[in-house]
Parts: C-alpha cells; sequence; structure tokens
C-alpha cells in the first residue's frame, strides 16, 4: 500500500455527520491530562493538532518511500517524487487553483508573503507607490511590505478597522487609487477572528489596478477556499494550522503573475541549465522551489487535505460556529469579561480580558486546570494599540472542540477570578 492509500483507508470509514468524538478519537496527542487535568486543547489558532491519518502517512513515507525528489531514476526517488506531487495536486484541488503550477511549496505563512513581497514587490514597486495593509495584519503581513518599503521608497497605508474588528470599508474606498499597487489582507484575524470580505476587496482592488496578497493562514481550517472564486493574485497558508506538519505550506498565485517573476532563492530544483555565463530558470512551479524540499511534510500535509476532505469544509465551519456561539453566550454571562473581535462575520476564536488580571495569569492558572489557550499580543500588535492593551488571552477551537471543552474554559476564568478576588 502507498501512504495516500494509507490514508484513503483510514478516513474512508468517516461518515459525513459530524461525529466529535470519533474526530478525537483520531487525534492521539488529545488523550493525555495536563497537571492532572483531561487536556482541553485551545490553541489551534497557533497550531493545530495532528490526526493519526497525518502521523502514519509521514511515517509510512519515510519506512518506505524516502529519498530525494526530481534527481532520480531510481524507484525510491520516483516514488518520493510521487508523493510529494501528488500532494500538490490534492492541494490543488482543495483550494481549486487552475493549475498545480499555481501551487507553490514554502515553509508557511510568513514564507509565502516574504516570497511575494521580495520578487514581486522588489521587480515592481518603486519610489511612492502604495501598500495598503490592514491594522488587523499579523506581523508576518506588516514587516515584509515595511522591508520593501525600505528598499524601494513605497509606502504603506493602513486600512483601520473599528472597536467590533470590522475593516473600514469607507476608509478603503479612499484609500485605493492608481498608486495603490498592493493589497495585503488576511482573510480571517488571528487576533480578533474577524472574517474580511476578500472578494469584494479583490474586486475593487484590481479596478484600482492594484494586486491583491491574502495571508490565509486562519482561514483555510475554517472555510472551503476557491482560489477561482476568490479571483485574489497571491493566498498563502501553512500546514501546521490546517492539521498537516509544521515546516510547510502553500503559496498560490496567479500562473501568469508567478510566470513573469524573478526567482525567490537561487540553487538546485529551480534551474534548467547553469554555466557561469547564463542561468535559466526551471518551469513553474519549481522555478520557487530551490533546494531540497520538506518532502514527509508535504505528504503529510497531503494526508490532511484528504482528512478535512472527508469530514467536509462545511461540516467543520458549522459545528465550530456552534462553539463560537455558544463560548460568546457563556462570555456575555461572565462579569469583567471583555470580547476584542464581535464582528458579524468570524471564525472560531474568543479573544479576551479579565478586568484586573494580566492575560498571562490567566493562561497560567488555565493551563493548571488543564485548558491550553495563548495568552501575549498573538503577533498582532497593532491589533493591541486599537485596544489600548498589551496582551489578550485568546482561545480558539478547532474540529475536534466540544462544547464541554468551552464549559472547561469557563470553569477556569471562574477559577481565575475567584483567585485574583481574595
Ligand atoms: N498570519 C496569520 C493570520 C497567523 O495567524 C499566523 C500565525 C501567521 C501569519 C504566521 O504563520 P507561520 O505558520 O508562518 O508562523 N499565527 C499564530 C498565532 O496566532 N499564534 O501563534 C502563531
Amino acid at each position: 500500500m502507498s501512504s495516500t492509500e494509507v490514508t484513503a483507508a483510514r478516513v474512508s470509514d468517516l461518515s459525513s455527520t459530524y461525529d466529535v468524538e470519533a474526530i478525537r478519537a483520531d487525534f492521539p496527542v488529545l488523550r493525555q491530562n495536563v497537571h492532572g487535568k483531561p487536556l482541553v486543547y485551545l490553541d489551534s489558532g497557533a497550531s493545530s493538532q495532528k490526526p493519526r491519518t497525518v502521523i502514519d502517512a509521514t511515517v509510512y513515507y519515510y519506512e518506505h518511500d524516502h529519498s530525494n525528489v526530481h534527481r532520480g531514476v531510481h524507484t525510491l526517488s520516483q516514488r518520493a517524487t510521487d508523493a510529494f506531487e501528488n500532494a500538490r495536486e490534492k492541494v490543488r484541488g482543495f483550494i481549486n487553483a487552475a493549475s498545480d503550477k499555481e501551487v507553490i511549496y514554502v515553509r508557511g505563512t510568513t514564507e509565502g508573503i516574504n516570497l511575494v513581497a521580495r520578487t514581486y514587490g522588489d521587480a515592481n514597486l518603486k519610489q511612492d507607490d502604495e501598500i495598503i495593509v490592514s491594522e488587523m495584519e499579523h506581523h508576518a503581513n506588516i514587516v515584509p511590505w515595511q522591508m520593501l518599503c525600505e528598499r524601494t521608497g513605497a509606502k504603506i497605508q493602513v486600512l483601520h478597522f473599528n472597536d467590533a474588528g470590522e475593516l473600514d470599508m469607507h476608509e478603503f474606498d479612499a484609500l485605493l487609487s492608481d498608486k495603490t499597487k498592493v493589497l495585503a489582507v488576511t482573510h480571517v484575524s488571528n487576533a480578533l477572528g474577524t472574517v474580511n470580505p476578500i472578494k469584494d476587496m479583490t474586486c475593487k482592488a484590481h479596478a484600482a489596478g492594484a494586486v491583491v496578497v491574502v495571508d490565509g493562514a486562519q482561514a483555510v481550517p475554517h472555510m472551503q477556499l476557491d482560489m477561482q472564486d476568490l479571483d485574489c493574485d497571491f493566498y498563502t497558508f501553512s500546514s501546521h494550522k490546517m492539521y498537516g506538519p509544521t515546516g510547510i505550506g502553500i503559496l498560490y498565485g496567479k500562473e501568469a503573475l508567478l510566470d513573469a517573476m524573478p526567482p525567490y532563492e537561487g540553487g538546485g530544483e529551480m534551474i534548467k541549465k547553469v554555466t557561469f555565463e547564463e542561468t535559466t530558470y526551471n518551469d513553474l512551479p519549481h522555478k520557487f522551489e530551490a533546494g531540497t524540499p520538506s518532502i514527509a511534510q508535504t505528504v503529510g500535509l497531503g494526508a490532511a487535505v484528504d482528512y478535512l476532505d472527508a469530514i467536509g469544509l462545511d461540516n467543520i465551519a458549522a459545528h465550530e460556529q456552534d462553539l463560537l456561539e455558544y463560548a460568546t453566550a457563556c462570555a456575555a454571562k461572565v462579569e469583567g469579561m471583555r470580547i476584542y473581535g464581535t464582528a458579524k462575520h468570524k471564525a472560531s476564536l474568543l479573544s479576551f480580558g479579565l478586568d484586573g488580571i494580566h492575560p498571562h495569569d490567566i493562561g497560567t492558572i488555565l493551563d493548571f486546570e488543564g485548558v491550553a489557550v495563548r495568552t501575549g499580543h498573538h503577533c498582532a500588535q497593532p491589533v493591541m494599540q486599537h485596544y489600548g492593551v498589551a496582551a489578550t488571552t485568546r482561545a480558539s477551537f478547532g474540529m475536534y472542540n466540544t462544547r464541554s471543552d468551552v464549559d472547561a474554559l469557563f470553569t477556569g476564568i471562574e477559577k481565575v477570578q475567584q483567585t485574583f478576588a481574595r
């Protein structure tokens, strides 16, 4: 059996009805106690856990098929290449890209954005051109653009959000001009949960002549994506937030743009012919994939795609929306609790503060209750600055969370408040 067949066999018994207990049983890491309490994992926004199929596919690959890719005629090299390219095709289908030439393997979202800024940005932006960047971006979608501005003299225009965490669309219309060359925006905010209207924004940005770079890190695990429908120019995400391995991610880009862009890193794999006089570059997608890639991780990513497809993103989204609504209703009953991010369209996370209590204390006490949450600025310091806080506590829900996980969170919050009331 190939690693692909192993995965297919493991997911074939998943039915289309949402059985969260069956899903939980697929995630070995969830079966443990932390500080003597059953683990309640509410930090999937930082990194999700991995189902058995992803772990098995990776192990199977190393036990049977590993070699370098695109390098040899021998059987193992061909098997590794097939596994690597099959995973790319799975991702292409998963996001409905028009061609697998548009699916570039990168290390993750951070590298995807840096790649676009370095290649498309350096080749196309000049002094006084403008890049619209939203106020709710993760630092990965801010700093590469600032660095591009330093190199080219282009300028960042900040698109703000209101206190509910919704982007100001009047300001967006006003910012767009013939100077706008790039719109860099997140599909879903990791600090607020807001789901942004990417399709509409793309349409408007295109009318102004700008390209659209979407940070999809927090969207991919929660909603069905369709690149051809969204029509953005670049879209990037990380495997580790969508139940796949770390160290691998995807940069989707429109073929015509990728074709015209200079390469990112130089080295093996990304070339056709090298002489000291001249080097010619490989075809897409390999032009952007210098060096030996993270092969096993792509196999694991392919298994994660199979797993998500088998359960269905729409089913996952419905389940997670139920958790979000339940958690939001619980939060409304807690005195002294403030929710950051109350947008109408929200993915399943709750960023909050408790009056008079530092988020790090909240996180530490919750950990002793077995509840894992993220505390800090979430690599989105401008979001913290918007609300005038240094940090928030964030519970982010994944496909394996339950209402009783939410109950555990709120029981923990009660303990936190009792501890500080003494
Ligand atoms: N963009 C968004 C919206 C993110 O949430 C993250 C990671 C990144 C980019 C960077 O992804 P990476 O895989 O390249 O690191 N966000 C988080 C988080 O919310 N907590 O830990 C990491």
